[in-house]
């Protein structure tokens, strides 16, 4: 019964103080920002760290749907958390999640040598939501997210 108690608690918190910050779009547990002032992979990865998330990670078809949706708001392509390790052939996500679920474009990742970061495209592409390694130096709108309840997941 206390357990109870005690959970029925956290909910009505969770229910009436939302978790995200105000400028941020709550889905699944997760807070997601789409920010229009293009930045580098690196620089908006420091970005979203800075607001307590990192860039926004894809875990299953589900989130790539939501996801796509927030970056079709936008313009132009937006980064997302996933880079190539230095090895150059595995990716990782910033956050921490292991690579369950990728949805590359057509003929992609093109894997060029120093294009290790991962954007993906939005509504004008004619393959928007789907996903391209290019230049980590190029700069880019970005999608960060926020996991409430677990904002240890610094891993590196
Ligand atoms: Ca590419």
């Amino acid at each position: 019964m206390e357990t109870l108690g005690l959970l029925t608690g956290v909910y009505s918190v969770i229910l009436v103080i939302s978790p995200c910050p105000s400028n941020y779009v709550t889905w699944y547990k997760n807070c997601y920002r789409l920010v229009s002032e293009p930045k580098t992979w690196e620089e908006a990865e420091a970005a979203c760290v800075k607001e307590g998330g990192h860039l926004a990670s894809v875990d299953m078809s589900y989130d790539q749907a939501f996801i796509s949706g927030a970056i079709q708001q936008g313009n132009t392509d937006a980064w997302i958390g996933l880079r190539r390790k230095a090895d150059g052939d595995t990716y990782q996500w910033s956050d921490g999640w292991p690579v369950f679920y990728t949805h590359w474009g057509p003929g992609e990742p093109t894997n060029h040598k120093g294009e290790g970061c991962v954007s993906m495209h939005g509504r004008s592409h004619f393959i928007q939501g789907t996903w391209n390694d290019t230049a980590c130096e190029v700069t880019k709108p970005y999608l960060c997210k926020i996991t409430f309840g677990n904002h240890l997941c610094n891993n590196q």
